[in-house]
């Protein structure tokens, strides 16, 4: 067979499996342009795993109680963890975890917009939980019937701890709501700051969507983005009444004939601003993941050393 007709087999086979739902696996055949398509995509979001970490971490001396301490602390814990099953789930597609992580530092790498956000008050790690998370369960839940194999798997688990992280968020205030004037005051201040970026983070309209057409084809992503980000206001809004807080949109309104609430125009200057690194966090949140980074150096240095002593030691026992 030439090559060109080699590739065209591979091709065809590779099409078979999407259609017919076979994930495509490490080891498969795919073509060049899905295996970067992945790369990015997955790289993106264990880069907004880690970042996340920075907003939320500020507020761990300063939860209100041991229990919410404790709390706020397993979920940080479990982004750090989200964070290595991604890397891990990039690194099958043949980058080093190294290369990504400069990627980050050097800001060539892009990452979720919501986190170059300040967190402000104690009710923003509520808003962060309920809002955020809520959004990010909506996109990622979709994510665990993506075509790649071990993307796939790696959201199922993130699935199931990003629920838990929805609740102790939402459960923070529903506490607020029950509190005094201030309290509910915060609350309010929280949801009039973070409405507005969670619905930016699904990414911008369709129709300006460069990579949606063909992840939808390739089944990488299996909404669109307006798609989730009407499923993710759709959802919220009875949440908010529940807690007695306005949404800061005075064109939402349910629309009976479309069976979905209408909403109004979304800032996308607002939106390229931030993700083009002039947010309000951006900078800070760059100069955090380096400072850790450099921090860090001696443990990757022992990690290494032991790692080669043992390599060594077992080469010696053989010999
Ligand atoms: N922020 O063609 P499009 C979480 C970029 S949750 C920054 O529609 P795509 C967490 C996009 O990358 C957050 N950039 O892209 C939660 C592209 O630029 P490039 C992370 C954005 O990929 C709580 C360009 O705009 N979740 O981690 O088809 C606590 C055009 O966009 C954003 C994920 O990453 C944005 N909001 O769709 C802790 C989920 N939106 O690459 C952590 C996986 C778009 O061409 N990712 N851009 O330079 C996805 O599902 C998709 O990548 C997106 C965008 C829906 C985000």
């Amino acid at each position: 067979m030439d090559n060109h007709n080699n590739i065209h087999s591979l091709e065809a086979k590779f099409e078979a499996k999407i259609d017919s739902e076979i994930k495509i696996e490490p080891k498969d055949w795919m073509p060049e342009s899905y295996r970067k398509t992945l790369i990015r995509q997955i790289s993106q979001h264990a880069h907004s795993e880690v970042v996340g970490m920075l907003p939320e971490g500020n507020w761990i001396l300063r939860a209100p109680s041991l229990r919410r301490k404790v709390a706020l602390l397993a979920k940080v814990q479990d982004e750090a963890g989200h964070g290595l099953y991604l890397y891990s789930a990039a690194e099958t597609l043949g980058i080093s975890r190294e290369e990504l992580y400069q990627q980050l530092l050097t800001g060539k790498a892009k990452y979720s917009s919501i986190f170059n956000y300040p967190t402000l008050s104690w009710a923003d790690i509520g808003a962060i939980g309920w809002l955020v998370d809520g959004a990010a369960i909506m996109n990622q839940v979709m994510l665990t019937r993506t075509s790649y194999g071990p993307y796939a798997r790696a959201m199922v688990r993130i699935c199931k701890e990003e629920s838990f992280h929805q609740r102790q968020g939402y459960e923070i205030l529903i506490s607020l709501s029950r509190g005094n004037a201030e309290q509910k005051k915060m609350l309010q201040d929280a949801m009039d700051r973070w409405w507005w970026p969670a619905l930016m983070m699904f990414g911008p309209h369709d129709s300006a969507s460069t990579h949606s057409e063909q992840s939808i084809k390739w089944k990488i992503k299996r909404k669109s983005n307006d798609e989730l980000r009407q499923d993710f206001i759709d959802a919220t809004v009875l949440q908010a009444n529940y807690l007695g807080v306005n949404i800061p949109d005075p064109k939402l309104k349910w629309n009976e004939e479309r069976g979905h609430y209408d909403f109004g125009d979304i800032d996308w200057e607002e939106f390229w601003n931030v993700v083009n690194g002039n947010g309000p966090c951006n900078k800070q949140r760059i100069k955090d993941r380096k400072k850790a980074y450099e921090g860090g150096e001696w443990v990757r240095e022992a990690a290494m050393a032991h790692a080669e002593k043992r390599a060594k030691r077992k080469e010696e026992k053989v010999a």
